[in-house]
This record gives C-alpha cells, structure tokens and sequence, in this order.
C-alpha cells in the first residue's frame, strides 16, 4: 500500500541477462513499483531436464526471450496492482500464448512472477516466505530439512558415478544443527573418499558436492558410512541424518534399459535395485528412479516399499511440477511426494497448484534448486511458504549455502 492506502503498482520492468554458477547466460528481473520499490530475482537452469518442463528460452536464446518480453509482455504488465499473483501469472500465460512458454522463455516468466511476488510482499510490508505462505491458504510450515548433495555424477560430473546425486538428508531440532550436521557429513565424505582412492584426484561437481572415480555402490557406501559417522559423533544431539539419491533415471535410460557403468538393467530389474538400495541403506529420499514416463515402475516401487518405512519417494522429471502429471501420479499412486522447481512450469501460481494438489493427496513437497544457480534466495522463502518437507539445495558452493544462510535468517536465529 502507499501512504495513501492505494495499491501500489508496477511503475517499471527490467531484465538483465546476467550468468549463472555454469556460466550460462540466464535471466534477472527487476520489478520497480510505483513509490520507486525495486525487487529483483533471477532465474536458475537445469542440465537433467525433463521433456515436459517448459521452455527455459525461446530457440535457447536469452537476448531473443528478453526482446519478446519487453515488445510484448511488459507494457501490459505495467500499471498492473501488486499483490494479485494469480491475474500477473495468468496475463504471462497469455501474452506468451504458445502453452509451454516457448515465446518468453519459461525462465523469464519464472523471474518475473518471483520479483512480482518479492515486490507485493514488500509492499505489504511481509517477508516473502510469509506472502507465498497466505497465496497457499496455511501458515508457514516447519523448517524444511536439508536435502544436500554431498557427491555428484551423471550428467553433473564428469568421472563420477552414473547416479546423479549422493544426498544427506538431515532433520534436527533447529537449523543450525541441520546446516551443521549438513556440512559435516559433507566433510566425511571428503575424508572418506581420499583415504578409498589415495591417488585420486578428487573435484567437485556442477551442485558442489564431490566428484571421485567410484562406482555407484561404493559411493553409496561411503555416503552411508557418513551419515551414520556423523548422526554417531554425538556433536548433533536429536539429529536424524539419513542417506538419499537423485537417480536422475531418464539420464540413464535407453533403449528400454538402465544404463550404469558396467551393466544394464531392465526396467523389472531396475525396481528391484531401487527396493534392494532402499531396505539396504535404509535411504530416506529416492528421486527419479524410474525414466520419466515410467509410471508404472514407480507404482510398484512405491506399492513395495512404503509400509513401515519412512521414504520420500520423489518425482521431478516424473513430474516436471506439472499439476496434470501429478494428478496423473496420484491416481496410480506413483510416489509419496513431488519436487517444486518454478521454472519447470513458469510460475508461482502453477507451482502452487501443484502444492495444493501434494496438500490434498497428503503427499510432502520438496522445494529444489538447478544445478545451474545464482546467489539468489528465494528458494529459501518459498519452501517455507510451500510448507515443504525437504530444501534441496546443494550444502557447499557460494550458491548453495546462500540458500541456507538465508533461511538461518528467516529463522532469527541469533545465536553466534
Ligand atoms: C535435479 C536437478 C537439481 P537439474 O535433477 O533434481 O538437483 O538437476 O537442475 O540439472 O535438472
Ligand atoms: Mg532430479
């Protein structure tokens, strides 16, 4: 509101092409409103894509995308009130008019109703994590655990594992402890790996966790090894500290089969490693096991392994934050939970049906980075606001912790 008691408006727009954690070219947008308020946000992008995502830039090209908007898009968007996410995310829809953002760029519309949504909450004087809470009708959820890649391979890494990404999942009594805990398991890792492979030369990988020359077993093993190292140190007392993986599956399959270093599975033999992984290391987080049009595979891991065992079962190119393929999920029980990424479909408010659909089924969400980033935080307020189980983030990288120093913030936790 202005001191008036007057809605405030969208004075002006700017987008920037600026550069994400790869050096890619991405999109920043800049919302000013009418009393002169500026809020920005910019854009992540993904390397394991799902085909159902929307697309990121119009033919790839940042510069083409930012020409449609501000020709296009922007001058209808200006003089608009702030704080009706809703009407702003649907004109986006609609001045795109192609269904999947192939004329403004998914990413853009992702920048821009983020900033919108930063600029209406600070007209009404909130914190973004607050506003995104009141556009899903519930008060901000309990803080999400850490859902943090401490090794990397697939597409994420060269000379690692064919899995994607080797996970602590860490919930504890106040986050602190969790980023901790989260960090020192990340250490572990480290540790175990150069006495495993002494002549190594070990990197980090595209989301900042390690990359080593092992094979997916043994990386699992050394993850495990580590989480239970560190849940035993006693340093975190009331800390849960569980291994997860990211199989990123549609990477590795081909042909009708799953592809690994060394060996190829069918999609029967795949669902059995998946339910042998998951009673073996007792993981709490699986992503993307099963190919993205592999419904039925995730059907029946699901069927097989959730009794008695708390596991999030998690689509992300399964489902690509799509509210028709969730709904698709839910019908035949495919997993217990959904991955949130805005730029998969474009926007705030589609992401939040998506919520809303995880709400109904009773289903947990987790709010997750790219592995291309930005410094950029309002991932952090969105899982907040989302009411999410789980923030996938990454642990160490600038972009990565910038997340969650962010929500030590939103917590107002002011120990030293
Ligand atoms: C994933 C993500 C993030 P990308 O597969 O979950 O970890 O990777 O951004 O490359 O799709
Ligand atoms: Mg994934």
């Amino acid at each position: 509101m202005t001191a008036h008691g007057v809605p405030e408006r969208i004075g002006q727009i700017r987008l920037r092409k600026v550069y994400d954690s790869r050096g890619n070219p991405t999109v920043e947008a800049t919302v000013l409103s009418d009393v002169d308020r500026a809020a920005m946000a910019s854009c992540p992008s993904g390397a394991s894509t799902g085909s159902h995502e929307v697309v990121s830039f119009p033919d790839g090209s940042v510069d083409r995308g930012i020409e449609f908007a501000m020709t296009r898009v922007v001058p209808h968007l200006l003089g608009r009130p702030l704080g009706e996410q809703k009407p702003f995310d649907a004109e986006l829809k609609e001045r795109d008019g192609t269904g999947n953002f192939a004329s403004l760029g998914g990413n853009i519309a992702s920048a821009l109703s983020i900033a919108y949504a930063r600029a209406s909450a600070a007209a009404e004087g909130r914190e973004l994590f607050d506003y995104v809470a009141r556009l899903r009708g519930r008060p901000p959820g309990r803080f999400p655990a850490i859902v943090g890649n401490v090794m990397n391979g697939g597409v994420h890494a060269v000379g690692g594992p064919s899995i994607q990404e080797f996970i602590a999942f860490v919930e504890a009594p106040g986050f602190r402890t969790q980023v901790e805990a989260a960090v020192q398991v990340h250490r572990e890792v480290g540790r175990r790996l150069r006495e495993r492979f002494p002549s190594a030369a070990l990197g980090r990988g595209d989301e900042g966790g390690w990359v080593a020359p092992a094979d997916d077993e043994q990386a699992l093993d050394i993850l495990a090894q580590s989480c239970q190292a560190v849940q035993a140190s006693g340093r975190f007392p009331g800390a849960a500290i569980r291994p997860g993986l990211d199989f990123a599956a549609s990477e590795l399959y081909r042909d009708g089969r799953y592809h690994y270093r060394g060996r190829s599975l069918t999609p029967e033999e795949q669902v059995a490693f998946v339910q042998d992984l998951v009673e073996r290391f007792d993981l709490a987080y699986a992503e993307d096991p099963f190919d993205e049009e592999g419904f039925s595979e995730f059907s029946a891991l699901t069927g097989r392994i959730l009794t008695g065992r708390k596991v999030h079962v998690v689509g992300d190119d399964l489902y690509t934050t799509s509210p028709g393929r969730v709904r698709r999920g839910m019908d035949g029980k495919a997993t217990n939970s959904v991955l949130l990424k805005v730029n998969q479909v474009g926007t705030l408010s589609d992401t939040l049906e998506t919520v809303a659909l995880a709400d109904q089924a009773g289903w947990s969400t987790i709010t997750s980075h790219r592995s291309g980033e930005t410094t950029d935080t309002w991932l952090s307020h969105l899982s907040v606001g989302f009411g999410s189980a789980g923030i996938k983030c990454g642990v160490l990288g600038g972009e990565r912790i910038a997340k969650l120093n962010e929500l030590l913030r939103i917590a107002g936790d002011a120990s030293s």
